[in-house]
């Protein structure tokens, strides 16, 4: 057995059940084991046993009396900033409207633009807080947050300002992604070429140049944008050095998956719609599925993604919350891993790797975050529970009983 180095180790949780949700075992699935940290990051895992019976002396001890213990989870799709509330839709829908009648006449994002444009910072950032406790309460750690209810230079950037504020109030990673680029503006009705100009020429290098993007994202549907005009939008995000990533085939297929995977999106997201071709792309270029169940199931839709498919092409799968006002207002992760299983037919070990390991990589952090190995960021969570499947397979019952972030609780 190999030597194992203990020097540098701050920190040992033990009597664990680690799911470390790398290859090779269900789950990565470790039921006696035993994780040990060095400051922020994960130096050691493995079984109980194998542990060194001489520790250094100043090493933290954690029992976790048997519990599981998960990597932090990520959301890796959310819209959790916006003003105004869009109940009346959800009483349109069940009186049969459908979401893009809703947005055809007016509704849907474009009235969360206005009262997004005219709500301020701090009070974007007292709504967004709100929501986003809700996520980190379920051991979320890490999200990803989306501009994408401004939709001109000044309010993205403002929402995008938000989203770096909340993650430093909260304990939590926050990735921001550029969605300008979501619907056409009421200024710009009927032209939307030249807002895609505007997005081109005046929002992306703005939001780049002053460090408020992560990646850029767009809506490419028949109420969005067309392939044509994401494509400019991808070749400026490229040209400014920002990753891409793009709502496809939700509600019909674009060929959306296809022209991210050309420009090696982190992810294309949604994918109801998703053909063959698509999945091949993906596959192709490594781009993460990420799966919205829960958006879904809210705006009650039929078609299911192709997730035969996907497994059989081996396309990483990443489940996320589409946390928005209007397709998902469902501010839980773990609802949608359940809904992951029950709508989906996802397995439970899906189910979690979408959150944690598929998720990171859908964020560009997959170098960093989430699994449970040496070197990583040692995000994790302890639960009230013993098997990785109860994340999923109950829904309100399994809560994190600790939450490490950096290796701090
Ligand atoms: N993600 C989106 O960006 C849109 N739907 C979705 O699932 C729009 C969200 C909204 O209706 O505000
Ligand atoms: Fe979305």
């Amino acid at each position: 057995m190999a030597v194992i180095d203990t020097q540098g180790w701050t920190r040992l949780i033990r009597n664990a059940a680690v799911a470390t949700c790398t290859d090779g075992r269900p789950y990565g699935l470790i039921p006696k084991g035993a994780i040990a940290l060095a400051g922020s990051r994960i130096a050691w895992v493995g079984a109980r046993k194998e542990l060194p019976a001489e520790l250094p002396k100043n090493v933290a001890h954690t029992d976790a009396r048997g519990a599981l213990v998960t990597p932090g989870l990520i959301d890796c799709h959310t819209h959790l900033i916006w003003a105004g509330s869009r109940y009346r839709e959800f009483e349109q829908r069940l009186q049969g409207a459908s979401y893009e009648d809703i947005a055809r006449a007016g509704g849907g994002i474009a009235s969360t633009v206005t009262a997004t444009r005219a709500a301020s910072e701090g009070d974007l950032l007292t709504l967004a807080m709100g929501r986003a406790a809700k996520l980190v309460a379920e051991g979320v750690t890490a999200i990803e947050i989306k501009s994408g209810y401004g939709l001109d230079r000044d309010n993205e950037l403002k929402m995008l300002r938000v989203a770096r504020t909340l993650g430093k109030r909260l304990s939590l990673t926050v990735r921001t992604t550029l969605l300008a680029a979501h619907t056409v503006p009421p200024e710009f009705k009927d032209r939307s070429d030249d807002y895609i100009n505007c997005v081109c020429d005046e929002i992306l290098p703005a939001a780049a140049a002053e460090g408020l993007a992560d990646a850029v994202d767009a809506y490419c549907d028949n109420i969005g944008f067309t392939t044509a005009q994401v494509e400019r939008v991808f070749m400026r995000a490229q040209e400014l050095g920002l990753a891409v990533k793009l709502h496809a085939e939700q509600f019909s297929n674009q060929q959306g998956a296809a022209l991210a995977a050309k420009f090696k999106a982190l992810s294309a997201d949604h994918l109801e719609h998703l053909d063959k071709d698509g999945v091949q792309a993906m596959a192709t270029a490594r781009t993460v599925a990420v799966l919205l169940p829960g958006a879904y199931s809210y705006l009650r839709e039929t078609k299911l993604p192709p997730i035969e498919l996907l497994r059989v092409h081996r396309v990483p799968i990443a489940i996320a919350s589409d946390l928005n006002p209007g397709s998902a207002p469902l501010a839980s992760l773990m609802l949608n891993m359940h809904l992951a299983c029950t709508q989906f037919g996802l397995t439970t070990e899906e189910a979690l790797l979408g959150v944690t390991r598929h998720a990171a990589r859908a964020l560009g952090l997959r170098k960093e975050r989430g699994t449970i190995e040496p070197g990583k960021v040692a995000d994790l969570v302890i639960w009230n529970a013993e098997h990785p499947a109860e994340l999923a397979a109950q829904f309100g019952l399994v809560r994190p009983a600790a939450v490490l972030r950096n290796g701090a609780a």
